[in-house]
């Protein structure tokens, strides 16, 4: 049965869960959303795709979810692919996946957003989002010193979740350079099986 995944290419979030479908090698179509025209903001997205008015949400056959981090624990569990092994492991991914939206994918994108799409300047509240998400950067590099992935020797979801905007490169406007942890961390991601960029896995609103 086939995968659905209402995205849009901006969106990493989306993304997250669009490269897990790919490095598992499903089969799976993109409904695009119009994100930037207020689609998830309309009565009828959230009476019908998600009450909670965001993307991604993921379909298969009559299940629906949203939160990345539940649609990637979903494609984990019915694959059994890139997921924990063990509970201390499933604690680990969790734990990780936390901290990715509260403390480095909320402010970085939110940061690119104002940037990149609502363009409005470096303001007070750009400088303390690129700040919070500088610092959750930080913590990421240094747990990465010590092993090659997240939880260790093998790439999972927390990987997935907490690369989904990283692959954005210059639209985030936060260097990455000084963190060398996570570009080799984002090196060894890119080189998995079937790696793409969002760009080239979902329908992107404002085309480069
Ligand atoms: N924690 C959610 C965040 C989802 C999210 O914020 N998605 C954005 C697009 S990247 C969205 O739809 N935002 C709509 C809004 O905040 O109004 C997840 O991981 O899926």
């Amino acid at each position: 049965m086939n995968f659905k995944l209402h995205c849009f290419g901006e969106s990493g979030n989306a993304y997250k869960a669009a490269l897990m479908l790919e490095l598992c090698r499903l089969k799976w179509q993109p409904v695009w959303v119009d994100f930037f025209n207020g689609a998830t903001r309309s009565p009828e997205y959230r009476a019908t795709i998600n009450e909670m008015g965001e993307v991604p949400v993921l379909e298969h056959g009559e299940k629906k979810f949203s939160q990345s981090g539940v649609i990637l624990d979903y494609l984990a569990e019915v694959t059994r692919k890139f997921g924990p092994k063990s509970d201390d492991e499933r604690r680990e991914v969790l734990r990780w996946t936390l901290f990715d939206n509260h403390k480095l994918t909320a402010n970085l994108a939110s940061l690119r957003f104002l940037m990149q799409f609502a363009k409005t300047g470096e303001t007070p509240v750009t400088e303390f989002l690129r700040g919070r998400a500088i610092n959750a950067l930080k913590i990421v590099d240094k747990h990465l010193a010590d092993m090659p992935f997240m939880i260790g020797k093998r790439a999972t979801i927390a990987d997935f979740s907490l690369c989904g905007y990283l692959f954005y490169g210059d639209e985030l406007t936060v260097p990455l350079e000084t963190h060398v942890h996570v570009l080799k961390w984002l090196d060894r991601i890119k080189s998995l099986p079937g790696w793409k960029h969002p760009y080239d896995l979902m329908p992107r609103s404002n085309p480069a």
